[in-house]
């Protein structure tokens, strides 16, 4: 390339550099250093990309790309990549981040990877996802001991995972779709939107959209209708559906290894994404336990009035 292409080439790069560390600033600001972080657990289909995402998050904030939450594929062989309940601490993966003190200052969240669940919206299904948000289940439990214990124990379940002070609570739940498949699971949505709004806790559900760089179809309409379908699906707004491509395969390779410089699109495209879901003006509603026990007995003092001035009335007349 000719001077003046590398010239305009070396500006792009840092008008991206200089977007992704406001991105970056934005975000801090955005999250602020109350000392409670926010527990965000990552649901979706096997191989739709959740442990990508979560490496990507991370580089996204650290500037550098490491392989925190181990992602990969089988090639169709029906194995999962995760197939356990692990947990992603800041002090875990901001550890290696050349400004750690400073980002350490900062509410990041707790991140729950796990391996895919499949398309249902069974008792099951929902029994797991119950267990997952109201945060029973231990840290690197198998998903498959968890399931195995849900279809074996029935109503025993609470004592095998009671409810503790201790209970790492999920407070944001993202659900994550791949472009590059047509087929929604339509049913595990379904399911996790109602999980998300059963007991006694409301939780934000949030999208996150992967693969974007290789997508099901090249038709602009389909694709529209495929992201409004997964907004429906979902019940949320198109600003808390993140759209990405993850650090993978195909682009991990372009990063350069001795300096480990990111991708500064991609990053962006996360950083903004996550300044949303993090808000922490978005709150989980925590359902008053007392307010229908407050109403039944103000039902029974009107019941036992009313039956008070019928006796009344009779004795009068
Ligand atoms: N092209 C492309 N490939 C991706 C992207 N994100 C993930 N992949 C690939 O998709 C495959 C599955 O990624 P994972 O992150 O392991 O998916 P997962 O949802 O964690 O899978 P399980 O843990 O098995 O449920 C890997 O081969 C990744 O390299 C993306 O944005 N674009
Ligand atoms: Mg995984």
């Amino acid at each position: 390339m000719n001077d003046a292409g590398d010239n305009y080439e070396e500006a792009i790069q840092s008008q991206r550099e200089r977007i992704r560390r406001e991105s970056l600033e934005e975000l801090l600001q955005r999250i602020g250093k109350e000392d409670t972080p926010l527990n965000i657990a990552i649901i979706g289909m096997p191989g739709c990309g959740k442990s990508s995402f979560i490496n990507t998050l991370i580089a996204s904030i650290t500037g550098e790309w490491r392989s925190y939450a181990m992602a990969g594929s089988f090639g169709g062989m029906g194995e999962h990549k995760t197939n356990h309940i692990a947990m992603y601490r800041k002090e875990k993966y901001l550890k290696h981040a050349r400004d750690v003190e400073h980002l350490m200052e900062f509410n990041f969240p707790t991140i729950l990877d796990m391996s895919g669940i499949s398309d249902a919206n069974d008792k099951d299904t929902k029994m797991f996802l119950d267990l997952v948000f109201s945060g029973r289940i231990p840290e690197n439990s198998r998903i498959s001991d968890i399931l195995n214990h849900i279809r074996e124990n029935g109503e025993r379940l609470n004592n095998l995972y009671p409810l503790a002070e201790s209970n790492i609570r999920v407070d944001r739940i993202i659900f994550v779709v791949s472009a590059s498949n047509s087929s929604l699971p339509e049913n595990l949505m379904q399911a996790v939107r109602s999980s998300s709004r059963s007991g006694q806790r409301d939780i934000p559900l949030f999208g996150v959209l992967t693969k974007i760089d290789a997508p099901f179809t090249s038709e602009e309409n389909e694709y529209q209708e495929f992201i409004s379908s997964i907004r429906t699906h979902l019940g949320i707004l198109d600003i808390h559906l993140l759209r990405c491509t993850n650090y993978c395969d195909v682009n991990l390779r372009e990063m350069n290894d001795e300096i480990r410089k990111n991708i500064p699109n991609i990053d962006i495209s996360v950083l903004r994404g996550m300044t949303q879901i993090l808000d922490p003006s978005i709150t989980v509603v925590e359902y008053n336990r007392s307010t229908s026990n407050q109403m039944d007995a103000g039902g029974i003092l009107v019941l036992a009035f009313v039956i008070l001035m019928i006796s009344i009335f009779r004795m009068l007349f």
